[in-house]
């Protein structure tokens, strides 16, 4: 099967399961397995940060992002589609007793300055204190979209001279960082906060790491733990993320090409909508207009032809390249495309 539903689905690549295999380790929760913590001292090296925190997923990143920079009651302002707010069980308000100030991505994800110094609230007892603004780089439900450095450093400048921190949900900042060709730290130098994923595009099995000030650190690692995060002998995993880093990272741009080899053939068929433009890195969105087919049965040709293609959305669909889809998978994803629509 040539499995598209997202990246998430990568396995283990044959150099990390040997990694793992041979990892030195001990207890992580007490901060004593050695290679957890040269993961973590790699990973605040590559962010531009005092220290970083091993987790065990993005949400758990996010969250204890979000758990260490407020206090309960508190207001988080972010684009409306934002995963943090959406797709992550409500957890910023069960977790960190948190309330949401949403805006309009302006388009695909990006903040407009303006309306966040418009959002943050005034100093009133009638108003939640707003403390954090969240940025998602790159931007999933609008197809993986980049936000540029410029763009951070904006929305950056408006959140400090409010006395707002800024976090950015980072799950595929390895492919913005790609797509633009700059360090990841290009784009993470004016955030208070980075979270990134090594089990999507990175294609590990386990892990996220949170990265910032050692201060927010100590405070993270508590809220770990006390989100049931603390993993013992989690070298194992941080075997398989040291991986990702020396051998992963350096392909991702095959995952954009082959997205963009998809895309530009659905472009092609009249009931497809989907905007080119859009289709930066990794993640393909288009909708399919009803009287060429119903959703479903797209889903169940494209399975008959052996590609899974995520089909929950009715007539939307997001399609998502990564290690393991080959650029001869890609080509034969369009060919599908092209005799199913054509
Ligand atoms: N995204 C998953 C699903 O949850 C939708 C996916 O298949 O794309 N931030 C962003 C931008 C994400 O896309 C995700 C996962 C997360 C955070 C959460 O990561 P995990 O799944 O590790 O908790």
């Amino acid at each position: 099967m040539i499995d598209l539903r997202s990246d998430t689905v990568t396995c283990p690549t044959p150099l990390m399961r040997e990694a793992m295999a041979r990892a030195e380790v001990g207890d992580d929760v007490l901060s004593e397995d050695p290679t957890v913590n040269a993961l973590e001292e790699r990973c605040a090296g590559i962010m531009g940060m005092e220290a970083a925190l091993f987790v065990c997923s993005g949400t758990m990143g996010n969250q204890a992002a979000l758990f260490a920079h407020t206090q309960r009651g508190d207001e988080v302002i972010l684009e409306q589609n934002a995963h943090v707010g959406l797709y992550e069980a409500g957890a910023f308000a069960v977790l960190s007793g948190l309330t949401l100030h949403k805006l309009a991505g302006r388009p695909w994800g990006v903040l407009d300055p303006n309306e966040v110094r418009d959002a943050i609230a005034p100093d009133d007892v009638h108003r939640a204190r707003s403390t954090v603004v969240c940025l998602e780089n790159t931007h999933n439900v609008s197809s993986g979209t980049v936000i540029t450095p410029e763009q951070t450093r904006a929305v950056a400048e408006v959140a400090h001279a409010h006395g707002l921190k800024l976090h950015i949900d980072g799950a595929r900042i390895f492919n913005a960082a790609t797509h633009l060709g700059v360090e990841p730290r290009a784009l993470t130098e004016h955030a208070d906060s980075v979270q990134f994923c090594f089990s999507k595009g990175l294609a590990a099995p386990v892990g996220s790491m949170l990265c910032g000030t050692r201060d927010f650190i100590g405070r993270a690692r508590r809220a770990r733990k006390l989100m049931g995060g603390g993993m013992r002998q989690a070298g194992v995993l941080a075997a398989a993320c040291h991986v990702s880093l020396d051998v992963v990272v350096l392909r991702l741009h095959e995952d954009h090409a082959n997205a963009r080899l998809i895309a530009e053939e659905l472009a092609r068929h009249a009931g497809v909508s989907l905007d080119l433009n859009a289709i930066q890195t990794n993640i393909i969105r288009f909708s399919l207009a009803p009287e060429v087919m119903e959703g479903r049965r797209l889903a169940a040709l494209m399975k008959e032809r052996g590609i899974l293609v995520d089909a929950r959305g009715g007539q939307r669909f997001r399609l998502v390249t990564h290690n393991d889809v080959s650029a001869s998978d890609a080509a034969a994803v369009a060919q599908a495309f092209a005799e199913i629509l054509g």
